[in-house]
């Protein structure tokens, strides 16, 4: 760059570094979406394999979703009941670890239904209001599995109105009998959870 005038050397090293800036600062605090890829092929069970999570963080609800390798619907084709979608949702930055599970799962009572559930990490109690079925949703809240997509969306109150959040999708599948055959848990990401996301 020895012939370049330094005058248009210092505007374009200003230039890059505004770049720079706005890769850097793109999915961190402040941000109120997430969408990441996970590796193809981490987890042996295609249907139990995340290939990408998006996290949709707004003013009055949160909005998980998972894509996997195969889809299909969880009544027809997961396993059994110990088979299930698990958000690790922290709330508290100064706490290691997650103080929400965000649960798809299979519920078997006259039918077997998908289902999501909010559950206090440290008390195991379900969040009350927070619930959805995936054939009856509610103004508040809703499960789907559409091709490879399993989304759950609920309110913001389910998770302490907590701002920002950090996440980790994991999908345990135990395949075979439950608790007995082999159990692979893909996560999402896999080097631990997302950075903060705020709310939009
Ligand atoms: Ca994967
Ligand atoms: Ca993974």
């Amino acid at each position: 760059m020895s012939s370049i005038p330094t005058s248009l050397r210092r505007g374009v090293a200003a230039v890059l570094v505004s770049l720079l800036a706005l890769v850097a600062f793109a999915p961190g605090a402040g941000a109120d979406q997430v969408e990441l890829t996970d590796p193809a092929g981490d987890v042996p069970y295609q249907r139990g394999d995340i290939t990408r999570i998006k996290v949709i963080h707004r003013s009055n609800n949160l909005d998980l979703r998972v894509r996997t390798r195969v889809g299909g619907q969880p009544v027809n084709n997961w396993p059994n009941l110990q088979t299930y979608i698990r958000w690790r949702i922290e709330t508290d930055p100064n706490q290691p670890g997650p103080e929400y599970f965000a649960d798809l799962r299979l519920l078997r009572g006259v039918d077997t239904v998908f289902v999501g559930r909010v559950r206090d990490a440290h008390t195991n109690t379900l969040m009350p209001g927070c619930g959805a079925d995936q054939f009856a949703p509610t103004p508040t809240a809703l499960v789907s599995a559409i091709g490879n997509e399993y989304r759950y969306q609920f309110l913001r109150g389910c998770i302490g109105a907590a701002d920002p959040i950090r996440v980790r999708a994991t999908f345990r599948w135990d395949n075979g009998v439950a608790n007995v055959g082999p159990v692979h848990t893909d996560y999402a990401p896999n080097g631990g959870p997302t950075g903060p996301i705020g709310a939009g």
